[in-house]
């Protein structure tokens, strides 16, 4: 046992290895579980008691002996690989290179939303993409037999008409008008979804930001006013708006909010389709309905409400002519907008 435990002894203490591999095939053949080291100890079990102590300090150091062996191989190889070993390195050396990320073009957009109304107090909410029907729907003032509520415009959770896919954000801001007390500046971005077939110009998921202001004494001139600043900040500060009258059961008057095409400038283009703006909004005075289903007294308070899919407005600043292309992940589109922040 004892020439035994010599023999490998010396073994290790010539051993020298070149790579990682004859390291990890000496440590295998030393180390392992039905390697040499582990077989002597079993042997060990069968030397006589006088010579037991002896046989198991020189069984003990060996063990030691190649592990430490397999660890100081390890290191000199990668120490190797790093250079010289103990080379100081070299701090001059150009950096790898790292590729850049690129911001995704929707979160690009929402960004510059939330933070042109965020400097005028606006804070942003976030609310459940599943929903019940009072927040989606009752509370907004939908009636029973509105056919957003339908099956075919909506996406239900099965078997429970009440509760759904969200269809737009100002749910999140009934869940808002329920907690707090005006004065209200608040505006929703996320992601909304409705029973749609999927083309060039919808999908059944899109992104939105909503808005809203209540307090004592709103205005629809504050909400234009308003619209005017945000239109100019994200568009250009030439930009003109117009509103246009429209409906929705949330807000009443309602009107839709179009910007001057600065593609062309006013004469038309495709992106305008030749008529010198672009719909990019709707908005309109909260209907007293909503603000006394949702715990505010209309006779006290007024309130003005927006939404604007982010979709849309990316498409005209990115001239992007598929919706598409936002879904599907694909880097050589995505790596366009590197230098969009
Ligand atoms: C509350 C009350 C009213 C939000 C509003 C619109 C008008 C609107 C669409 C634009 C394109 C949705 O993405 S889109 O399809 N939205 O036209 N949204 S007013 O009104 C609210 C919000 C919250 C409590």
């Amino acid at each position: 046992m004892i020439e035994k435990i010599e023999a490998l002894q010396k073994e290790v203490e010539e051993f020298e290895a070149e790579s990682p591999e004859q390291v990890e095939a000496f440590r295998i053949r030393m180390l392992s579980k039905k390697g040499l080291i582990p077989a002597l100890f079993q042997d060990f079990k069968s030397v006589e008691p006088a010579k037991r102590k002896e046989v198991g300090m020189k069984l003990n150091r060996l063990k030691n002996l190649a592990t430490e062996k397999v660890n100081q191989q390890k290191e000199k190889l990668e120490a190797e690989t790093r250079g010289q070993a103990g080379e100081v390195p070299d701090l001059t050396r150009p950096a790898d290179f790292a590729p850049n990320g690129a911001r995704h073009p929707l979160s690009v957009v929402r960004n510059r939303i939330n933070s042109i109304f965020e400097k005028i107090g606006f804070v942003v909410s976030e609310g459940p993409e599943i929903e019940d029907d009072w927040h989606n729907f009752s509370a907004l003032n939908f009636p029973e037999e509105h056919p957003a509520r339908d099956m075919q415009d909506t996406f239900f959770i099965e078997k429970n008409p009440d509760i759904a896919l969200r269809t737009h954000t100002s749910s999140v801001q009934v869940r808002v008008m329920e907690k707090q007390k005006p004065p209200i500046r608040t505006i929703s971005p996320g992601r909304v979804f409705r029973n749609e077939a999927i083309s060039a110009r919808a999908h059944c998921i899109f992104h939105q930001v909503e808005g809203l202001y209540i307090d004592e004494g709103v205005s629809f001139a504050d909400m234009k006013q308003t619209l005017l600043y945000f239109a100019r900040e994200m568009f250009g500060e030439k930009t003109q708006i117009r509103l246009r009258p429209s409906f929705f059961p949330f807000t009443e008057p309602s009107a839709e909010m179009d910007v001057s095409c600065n593609i062309c400038g006013g004469p038309g283009c495709t992106i305008c389709k030749y008529s010198g703006w672009i719909e990019v909004m709707g908005c309109g005075m909260v209907d007293p309905n909503v603000l006394d289903n949702c715990g505010i007294d209309s006779k006290k308070y007024t309130g003005f409400a927006f939404g604007m899919g982010i979709e849309r407005i990316a498409m005209n600043i990115f001239q992007v002519k598929d919706l598409r292309m936002y879904f599907e992940n694909d880097i050589r589109f995505l790596k366009q907008f590197e230098s969009a922040i």
